[in-house]
């Protein structure tokens, strides 16, 4: 992910939480008539968020929004009487903690689904947490939630905060993890949790004003239903294994071509071969170098995956003149690579002396080779898929003319 993207991409909670904040006055402002909206308003847009996320099978917003709907609906049960009763102190303490760490884990947990014994146990960790606060209130536990109160540092710093160290540690440090899980995975779910973790931290911190408290909680609703539509849109428009832009994308953008334009077909060579010998997992990781490469072709060139291991490069704006010399450069460079074959998937290797193990390692790496065919937009091919047809036949001259070149 390049820095522009993670910076768009943060715009998104980034924006929610600047428009919650306008929000806040005017929910407080609203007409008696509308008392209704102000207490159900949060369950309405949770309820939306839920019905999405159901449908698109994604579990691990699920969970994180019956988080959010628990902490609302605490609010409105335990949390009146301005946090002074030693009930209403233990269950504002637990949320501070086991929401953060309820996100924190969701971001690091992979996508299972509703409906299934992960659900099931996904809902059991959230039940577990929810008897636990039930009996600490009910057996009196005084010292545990005080203990949850007593500060971590000595600082007066915080004192203006209603959440105990203890709680600002915890989103803290959900922030940081959903944060890291986003950053490695890339994954705009991941980023959602992130502003979840602080939508929630900003309505428990202005719990004393339940129109912030809604605001919030709503907001962070909002902001894991717009990720789930992020990568919903991904998922549709990427290819999984290369992250590519898919033949759904290039066919959209073929659409939108001008007058001048050129199309490469990049077919992978003998790669049912490369597969017979050395599996279908090391055939993806070379299909994934080759769509690394693919991805950084100069000349204005954007890449796609067109269908197995095959690819097409547009060069908008572009004729084969311009385009060629940059092709050249990426066929050179695919050939150029070599993949090393990892000892493991040799294990009679497993007990020879090193010295010989490593030599026999780096004898074995593999290489592979593309062939490239290119055409241009012209008056006889003055459509996209006659320009793709061109590109096709010249491909089909590059594999017989020997391979492991470009033709035209
Ligand atoms: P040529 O040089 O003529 O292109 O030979 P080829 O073997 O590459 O051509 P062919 O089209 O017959 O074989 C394509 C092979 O690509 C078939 C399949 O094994 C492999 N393949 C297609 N998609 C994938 C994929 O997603 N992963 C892996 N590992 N292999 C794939
Ligand atoms: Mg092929
Ligand atoms: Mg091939």
């Amino acid at each position: 992910m390049t820095f522009g993207r993670a910076l768009l991409n943060m715009a998104v909670p980034a924006g929610v939480l600047a428009g919650a904040y306008f929000l806040v006055p005017v929910v407080a402002e609203l007409p008696a008539s509308l008392a209704g909206l102000k207490a159900y308003g949060a369950y309405i847009v949770i309820a939306l968020a839920a019905s999405v996320s159901l449908i698109f099978r994604r579990g691990r917003v699920v969970w994180a929004l019956l988080t959010l709907a628990l902490a609302y609906a605490s609010h409105g049960a335990l949390l009146n009487d301005a946090l002074e009763s030693f009930r209403a102190r233990t269950v504002f303490a637990a949320l501070c903690v086991f929401a953060p760490f309820n996100f924190a884990a969701l971001s690091l947990i992979e996508e299972r689904g509703t409906f299934n014994l992960h659900g099931a146990q996904r809902l059991g960790v959230i039940a577990l947490e929810a008897i636990f606060t039930g009996w600490i209130v009910f057996a009196g536990k005084i010292e545990t939630t005080e203990w949850a109160y007593s500060p971590l540092y000595d600082t007066t710093l915080f004192a203006a905060s209603p959440i105990p160290q203890f709680g600002l540690a915890a989103i803290a440090l959900g922030l940081v993890v959903c944060g890291t899980a986003w950053c490695l995975k890339g994954s705009p779910i991941d980023l959602g949790f992130a502003g979840a973790v602080l939508a929630f931290g900003i309505a428990m911190n202005g719990i004393a004003l339940p129109q912030v408290f809604a605001v919030f909680i709503a907001a962070g609703a909002l902001i894991l239903t717009i990720a789930l539509l992020q990568d919903t849109f991904r998922m549709a428009f990427r290819d999984e294994l290369t992250g590519l832009p898919s033949r759904r994308e290039l066919n959209e953008r073929m659409m939108a071509l001008g007058r001048r334009y050129t199309i490469a077909m990049v077919d992978v060579d003998r790669f049912k071969n490369f597969n017979d010998t050395h599996g279908h997992a090391l055939g993806d990781q070379i299909l994934k170098m080759v769509a690394r490469r693919l991805a950084e072709v100069g000349g204005g060139g954007k890449a796609y995956r067109y269908g197995g291991e095959e690819f097409t490069v547009l060069f908008p704006g572009k004729g084969v003149d311009a385009a060629v010399p940059h092709l050249e450069a990426l066929r050179k460079e695919i050939a150029d690579y070599k993949l090393a074959l990892r000892a493991a998937a040799r294990p009679e290797q497993a007990h020879s002396d090193k010295r010989q193990r490593g030599a026999f390692r780096a004898a074995k790496s593999e290489s592979v080779t593309v062939s490239i065919g290119v055409a241009q937009r012209n008056d006889k091919l003055a459509t996209p898929e006659a320009v793709i047809k061109a590109a096709d036949k010249a491909l089909y001259r590059a594999k017989h003319g020997g391979r492991n070149q470009v033709s035209r």
